[in-house]
């Protein structure tokens, strides 16, 4: 049985690579794992097909065999435990992966989205430059805690890990905005992440689809 994944037909990120079919993609693409991609439009995403595959009628979705699931976390942490090379052998290294697995999209991601949203939903609002350097400074407070963190080590804690994989799928959605040169540890972090053959591999396939829609 092939795993299949959906993915934007089209994303709006022009193939930059920053919708979350990225980092389903690059999980499976470290672990070996083949896998299929169903494209869907945006009319599709909300049609019932999919919506009883994704609750919110979002991407990315995984199946395989008679499993299901949505939300990009809860996918790479089940391709994470069912093959090796994302997750640590000892126990509770394990279990400290998972945990940063759950600080990017918990805690670090969700003011990066705030400045998403800011900037290309609410940027023609009233408010909109009065709330801009809140969104940012936020954003510079986690990740001045995670370049302290991280400190002068390639990974979050040890290996690298499906935490790894997680954090840098989440920050390399701030490269446009300029905070991450504001830390070259974590900009170098990022860079040592997308350096990985597999997320080489995976960000060329998401571009490949991207511009195939686009022909
Ligand atoms: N928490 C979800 C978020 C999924 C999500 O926001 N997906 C976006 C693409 S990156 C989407 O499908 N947007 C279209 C929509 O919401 O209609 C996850 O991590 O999988």
């Amino acid at each position: 049985m092939t795993i299949t994944i959906t993915a934007f037909e089209r994303s709006p990120d022009g193939g930059r690579g920053l919708a979350r079919d990225t980092r389903v993609r690059w999980a499976l693409e470290e672990t070996g794992l083949a896998y299929d991609v169903r494209p869907l439009s945006f009319e599709a995403l909300k049609q019932p097909a999919h919506l009883s595959l994704h609750p919110f009628g979002q991407i990315p979705t995984f199946e395989d065999g008679d499993l299901a699931l949505f939300e990009s976390g809860a996918i790479v942490l089940h391709i994470a435990e069912t093959r090796s090379g994302l997750l640590p052998a000892g126990a509770n290294e394990r279990k400290r992966a998972i945990a940063w697995m759950f600080a990017a999209l918990n805690t670090v991601e969700p003011p990066i989205l705030d400045l998403m949203i800011a900037r290309l939903i609410e940027g023609d609002r009233p408010w909109a430059a009065e709330r801009l350097p809140l969104v940012q400074n936020r954003i510079r407070d986690r990740l001045k805690q995670l370049s302290a963190y991280l400190g002068d080590a390639d990974w979050l804690d040890g290996a690298f890990s499906a935490g790894d994989l997680m954090m840098v799928s989440v920050l390399v959605r701030l490269k446009a905005s300029g905070l991450l040169e504001e830390l070259p540890t974590l900009a170098a972090y990022v860079a040592r992440g997308e350096a990985r053959p597999a997320y080489q591999r995976a960000f060329a396939a998401q571009l490949a689809a991207f511009r195939s829609a686009t022909k």
